[in-house]
């Protein structure tokens, strides 16, 4: 078998999506999400121009070799471009070597170790007493967890407050548009939500907050601290995760679990976090850490530091991505939650699929391969649409982490 024929596909039902479909000589098809957050096109044309022209010919048995040949073989390494296109290549592999072999992708991991995937809800609104409404909901719903955010008084609007309460979209906007932050408010405030959510609902809920980057070492201490009465299952991204060595400040003051990694791409991101156990989640995606096949290598990794997933799954993840997601979740030793932002209906046309969410759980169901496609005659029917992601000042102006 010959990879004979592979097309990238963006599309835009609602917001932008770019998908690799690989054809190979005896019929049989795979697809991958490279779908990059407000830079869909530089993936796409790095897929289009410098991966396909090498990938016809190619046997897509070999997938280790392949991964190799597009990690080692492109000299520049790492990054979001490249690893969301080496993703790509990846997952449309497994799904052949699923499809030609007969069974879920799971089953090829080593089958599975749980009976579904604990996913979380994404529980948002202005006011406290709002996202008590929408926490609610979600536990009606039979959401084991449920992540909480909330405005911030004062501020005109903050980070996974959303105007639709189902579907949240934050690259909305040809150029970015601009937000103001105040840490002080934040820090005021945020304590106060998760005393309400926990007193209304009791211990048993898993309860998660998204800091989104934003504070210092010190100032994600302090709200750590703040937090622990309250017992969350992850404060993630309290800071940008370049400054790794300034987690160790944060693991100092708090007990509070630490989920990163959504912005990684390699395990050489994470890999000081990891085996200094710096954090309790490793966020890391199939869509932008280099596929099924690197993403087993940093959960492995994980695994011998007591370290759990906890892949982001947000609307910009196609639902290519939530499927493969799911095959890794399912197979894996050290799973501890998958993060869940149901897509609109229109995507899910462009993108029929196969898994379905049942009492609190994600199963990828047992079609071989990833147990997902994309509808190309619908895909077309949504042309490509420049969308950045916002952009964060603080009130005296100063750029700062969105
Ligand atoms: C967020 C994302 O889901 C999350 O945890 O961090 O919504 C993130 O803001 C988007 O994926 C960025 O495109
Ligand atoms: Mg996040």
């Amino acid at each position: 078998m010959k990879i004979a024929d592979c097309r990238v596909i963006v599309t835009c039902p609602g917001r932008n999506f770019v998908t690799l479909k690989i054809e190979t000589d005896e019929g049989v098809t795979g697809i991958g999400d490279a779908t990059l957050n407000g830079r869909e096109l530089a993936v796409a044309t790095y897929l289009t121009e410098h991966v396909v022209p090498a990938l016809t010919g190619r046997d897509p048995a070999r997938i280790e070799d392949t991964w190799q040949y597009l990690y080692k073989g492109a000299y520049w390494r790492r990054g979001p471009v490249t690893m969301s296109a080496i993703a790509a290549v990846d997952m449309a592999l497994w799904d052949i070597k699923g499809k030609v072999a007969g069974l879920p992708v799971y089953q090829l991991l080593g089958g599975r170790s749980r009976d579904g995937v604990t996913v979380y809800g994404h529980a948002n609104a202005e006011t406290v007493d709002e996202v008590l409404t929408e926490v609610d909901r979600y536990v009606q719903l039979g959401y084991r967890a449920v992540r909480v955010q909330t405005g911030v008084p004062g501020l005109a609007t903050t980070y996974g407050v959303s105007k639709d309460r189902l579907f949240y979209e934050p690259a909305d906007a040809a150029v970015a548009s601009e937000a103001t932050w105040d840490t002080a408010s934040y820090l005021a405030h945020t304590p106060g939500v998760f005393a309400r959510v926990r007193d209304a609902f009791g211990p048993g809920l898993k309860l998660l907050h998204d800091v989104h980057h934003r504070l210092t070492p010190i100032e994600a201490a302090r709200l750590g601290k703040s937090l622990e009465p309250y017992a969350l299952t992850w404060m993630e991204d309290p800071v940008p995760a370049e400054l790794q060595q300034g987690f160790r400040l944060i693991r100092q003051h708090t007990t509070t679990p630490v989920a990163v990694g959504e912005v990684f791409n390699t395990v050489w991101d994470c890999q000081q976090l990891i085996t200094e156990q710096l954090i309790d989640y490793v966020r890391t995606t199939v869509v932008h850490a280099g596929g099924i096949t690197h993403l087993r290598r940093i959960f492995d990794l994980a695994a011998l530091y007591q370290v759990r997933s906890g892949s982001h799954g947000a609307t910009d993840l196609s639902p290519v991505s939530m499927a493969a997601a799911l095959h890794v979740d399912l197979a894996i030793p050290n799973f501890g939650l998958q993060e869940y932002m149901r897509h609109t209906e229109e995507t899910d046309a462009v993108f029929p699929h196969g898994y379905r969410f049942e009492n609190g759980y994600l199963h990828p169901g047992e079609q071989p391969g990833l147990g997902v496609d994309i509808d190309e005659e619908a895909a077309a029917r949504y042309p490509y649409r420049p969308k950045a992601l916002p952009v964060n000042r603080l009130v005296d102006g100063t750029l700062h982490d969105w």
